[in-house]
């Protein structure tokens, strides 16, 4: 526990509150965030509040005061957890990870660049060049993909519309050695012009007023920082840096230039032909393209069916040409997105590592989403992220509050049950199969005939109209939160959402005409063509149904969850201070909500009452039988259990521990530091008696 701070700044630990209230934390929260002090611990996990401004925390001084310690000796702090998480990785050969969550806006994404910078800084201490590269690429990776993948929305002015999780590689000596990176779901077409210098604007005919555009408008906000040309210029760098082509950096130019272009076409008809009515930008768009201007025409046009063993070419209606355009430029950008992962994954990726000689190759992995949103009106993709954090939530709640209480409870300690909610039948309500939102949503949109989102409505109304967290305004008609029939309400872990089915079945079929991938895949841009290989298959070809959104994005949650599982987890859970980006307010019911909803009093419990540490007797008595006569070299006593009670009340901690059936149970983190320092004391004093023998001076 951290108690190297003045009491002034509140306590450095909630676990130190006199009383486990509301109201004492709150208080200790407050304290601390108008003393400066942003991080609190609960244990090993890091309670953060966002101090919307710069603190001077993070340079090379602090790294040197974190590096090597342990987490009680300096105050809280997120290097002290990204340390945590690298000392076990590197003493005990673990892969761990480092959790952030929090609600849009709360501090993640910043939280982990800063985890990631303490990482690259302290690694490395050779200067080895491979190493040094590796670094570099890593710290990269993330400006590339926050260019791409982050968009103002009302929240938050960088707000994540993708998941991303980072796996680093490291090498038997604790430096990095390559990454990988999964991103998870990105949100809409939010192409923001990144400032470019006028002579590439012009080469791609783009002008450099971005209210031109119809989707820079359409996507919210205009990002217009005064920084737009310096952060063109870096992601750029970037780019080059990490080993992107000049071929595939001007390929995603061109790309960006081509969505913007595709959101000002429109169409016409003439008597009952459907026209694109500014015939001059098809021209612009089949130069960026690479192809030729018939084939863009045509694709916007035109669809190709299959009727049984005839291909014939359909005409589009004016609203399903536009529908075409806006799948075209989504689809575009989404798949730009995942080839720039893809390819950062191809150049960070582990080479030429050869575990029998260099050892096991171990990962830290750290976890960046999107955070909890409510919106004006929320989604589809709304509905994803905040399923998103459902599943994060209840992670935490097996690996924190569950599992550790289940382990007492096995173990034979005298154990009072800490109650919490546990937010799994929300879980259960998205992802279970047959009833679950995502099912019935697959089942409307496999419907033949009738596919439609008052179809997905009914079914959930059929289907969940008991459920506790599901209504609709047909189900609750007199609920003034559902304004509209179009409706649906789920009351999440984190506050109640109505979410618009509105665009739900479409959204979730996520089809882009076959024209359209067969019209990139021909281009003659092989970067271009690359990123499209599916549009080879002619249409008669093309018979399987590809997985829905939904499936896909539940999917990668269900591994993920999976994943991290497996791994020593470290937690980051932040806090939104206000709505208004204020360093100087703490809005006290919107933190005390958010203190609830994460669970953080019910952490404090189960972490109070508990223990810091935990090991089986015979590991424990392995490590630590050099300090006690009782047991070294060995001990005659009828069991490790009994050796081990003998240890620790030789050593007098007795009053510190619990014996469970298997284990012994730690309780604070001093008390092991004790028995290292010990332990370490007589490593050396074993160390010089050898010596002193070998010289023969004994
Ligand atoms: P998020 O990742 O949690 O939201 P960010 O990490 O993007 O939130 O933080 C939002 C803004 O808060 C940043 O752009 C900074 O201005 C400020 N901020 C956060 N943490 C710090 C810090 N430690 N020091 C100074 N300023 C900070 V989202 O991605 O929307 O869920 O999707
Ligand atoms: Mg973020």
């Amino acid at each position: 526990m951290a108690e190297h701070e003045s009491l002034e700044y509140g306590k450095a630990d909630f676990v130190l509150l006199d009383n486990v209230s509301m109201e004492e934390f709150m208080g200790n929260l407050k304290l601390r965030f108008e003393k400066g002090r942003i991080y609190t611990y609960i244990g090993e996990v890091v309670v953060s509040v966002n101090p919307y401004r710069a603190m001077n925390i993070y340079g090379r001084d602090t790294v040197e005061q974190y590096k090597g310690r342990e987490l009680y000796e300096r105050p809280p702090h997120l290097f002290a957890i990204a340390d945590a998480a690298y000392k076990a990785m590197k003493r005990r050969n673990k892969d761990t990870c480092i959790v952030i969550s929090g609600e849009s806006g709360a501090g993640k994404t910043e939280a982990s660049k800063y985890i990631m910078q303490y990482i690259a800084a302290i690694t490395n201490p050779n200067q080895r060049a491979e190493v040094e590269r590796v670094k570099n690429m890593l710290l990269k990776s993330n400006c590339v993909l926050e260019a791409f993948g982050n968009a103002k929305t009302n929240r938050n002015d960088n707000s994540s519309r993708f998941g991303k999780y980072m796996d680093i590689n490291f090498d038997f000596k604790g430096d990095p050695i390559g990454g990988h990176i999964s991103n998870y779901l990105l949100e809409k077409v939010q192409t923001c012009q990144k400032g470019a210098p006028e002579s590439l604007l012009r080469s791609l005919h783009i002008q450099k007023d971005p209210t031109a555009y119809t989707f820079i408008k359409v996507g919210g906000q205009i990002k217009s920082s005064i920084n737009d040309n310096a952060d063109f210029k870096a992601v750029a760098d970037a780019m080059k840096v990490i080993g992107f082509t000049a071929d595939e950096i001007q390929t995603v130019y061109k790309i960006l230039a081509t969505i913007l272009h595709l959101g000002n076409l429109t169409f016409g008809v003439d008597g009952d032909v459907t026209l694109i009515e500014n015939t001059k930008l098809v021209s612009v768009i089949k130069d960026l393209l690479s192809t030729k201007e018939e084939n863009v025409e045509k694709a916007l046009l035109y669809r190709t069916v299959a009727t049984g063993r005839d291909v014939i070419e359909k005409q589009h209606t004016t609203q399903e040409a536009s529908y075409g355009r806006d799948a075209l430029a989504k689809a575009m950008y989404e798949r730009l997105f995942c080839w720039i992962v893809g390819r950062i994954n191809d150049i960070i990726e582990v080479k030429n590592y050869d575990a029998r000689v260099h050892g096991k190759n171990t990962v830290i992995g750290v976890l960046d989403i999107y955070g909890f949103e409510i919106f004006q009106n929320n989604s589809f993709e709304q509905f994803c992220i905040n399923y998103c954090n459902e599943k994060l939530q209840q992670l935490f709640i097996q690996l924190v509050l569950k599992q550790e209480q289940e382990e007492y409870q096995r173990e034979g300690i005298p154990w009072k049950h800490i109650d919490y909610f546990n937010n799994q039948i929300i879980v259960d309500l998205v992802e279970q199969q047959h009833k679950g939102i995502f099912s019935v949503l697959d089942e409307a949109c496999m419907n033949v005939g009738k596919v439609t989102d008052e179809v997905f409505l009914q079914g959930l109304n059929g289907k969940l109209a008991k459920h506790a967290h599901y209504t609709s305004r047909k189900l609750s008609p007199t609920d003034k939160s559902l304004e509209f029939d179009r409706d649906f309400r789920i009351r999440h872990y984190a506050g109640d959402v109505v979410y618009s089915v509105v665009g739900f079945i479409d959204k979730n079929k996520d089809t882009l005409f076959q024209d359209f991938k067969r019209l990139l895949y021909n281009s003659s841009n092989p970067v271009l063509k690359g990123m499209w290989p599916e549009g080879k298959l002619s249409i008669t070809e093309v018979t399987k149904r590809p997985l829905t959104a939904a499936t896909l994005f539940k999917n990668s949650m269900i591994s993920l969850v999976e994943n991290l599982a497996c791994k020593e987890p470290y937690y980051v859970r932040c806090i939104k201070p206000n709505d208004v980006k204020s360093p100087l307010l703490f809005e006290q019911e919107r933190c005390r909500h958010q203190v609830e909803y994460l669970g953080l009093l019910e952490n404090v419990r189960v972490r109070r009452a508990g223990f810091a540490n935990r090991q089986t007797y015979p590991r424990f008595l392995q490590r630590y039988k050099m300090i006690s006569e009782f047991t070294w070299p060995n001990h005659d006593m009828p069991s490790d259990k009994d050796a081990v009670k003998k240890l620790l009340k030789g050593c007098g901690f007795d009053h510190d521990v619990a014996y469970g059936k298997t284990k012994v149970f730690i309780r604070t983190p001093r008390t092991l530091f004790s028995l290292e320092e010990q332990r370490a004391e007589m490593v050396q004093r074993i160390v010089l008696f050898l010596q002193k023998v070998w010289r023969g001076t004994i």
